[in-house]
């Protein structure tokens, strides 16, 4: 897709298209649309980032608790979002030994008890070892440092969301040119 595609999109093409390009807050892109034109993709990625940033840290951190847990009682149930379901299943947490689902799961409920919020991770950057040592470095940050670590994250989820939206194909329907009869 290029970005005069995404330009020329109705509102709600653009919600279908990229509404979840922050998981479960298409109120962020809403807001995005409205600064459309963007020159490129990369624009559009700052535009969703800068309404991130300006966010007040009660914000944030419900932008944190919109995301599911990896491994967690939404991936059993088939209920996740299905860019979360792929990422999952990329980083090899459809696929976890009983013992390492429980230590995830441990690690999952240690951490929010402790900042309020799950632990957010860009599972295709990681794998299930990585992610597993990942929890138990960060759980023992400072509230702060884990805010600040679980928005990066969020940003990087993003960024791969986007790219995966700009490598489909551009829709024929809104450029062809209509049949003259
Ligand atoms: C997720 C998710 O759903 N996808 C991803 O990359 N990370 N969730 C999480 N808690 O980190």
């Amino acid at each position: 897709m290029d970005i005069a595609t995404a330009n020329a999109m109705t509102y709600q093409e653009f919600m279908d298209t990229f509404g979840n390009v922050v998981e479960k807050c298409p109120l962020i892109t809403a807001a995005v649309w409205s600064k459309r034109p963007f020159d490129n993709f990369l624009q559009l990625e700052n535009s969703v980032f800068d309404f991130i940033d300006a966010l007040p840290t009660s914000g944030k951190q419900g932008v944190l608790r919109c995301h599911p847990d990896l491994a967690g009682r939404e991936l059993l149930s088939g209920t996740l979002t299905a860019e979360s379901r792929r990422e999952q299943h990329q980083a090899g947490l459809t696929s976890l030994k009983p013992e390492e689902r429980q230590e995830l799961s441990q690690l999952n409920s240690s951490y929010k008890d402790k900042f309020g919020f799950p632990f957010v991770i860009c599972a295709k950057m990681s794998e299930k070892g990585k992610i597993l040592q990942q929890i138990s470095e960060r759980v023992q940050n400072s509230p702060q440092q884990e805010l600040c670590q679980g928005i990066e994250e969020v940003k990087k989820i993003c960024h791969l969301r986007l790219q995966d939206i700009r490598s489909l194909a551009t829709p024929t329907s809104s450029l062809a040119t209509p049949t003259k009869l």
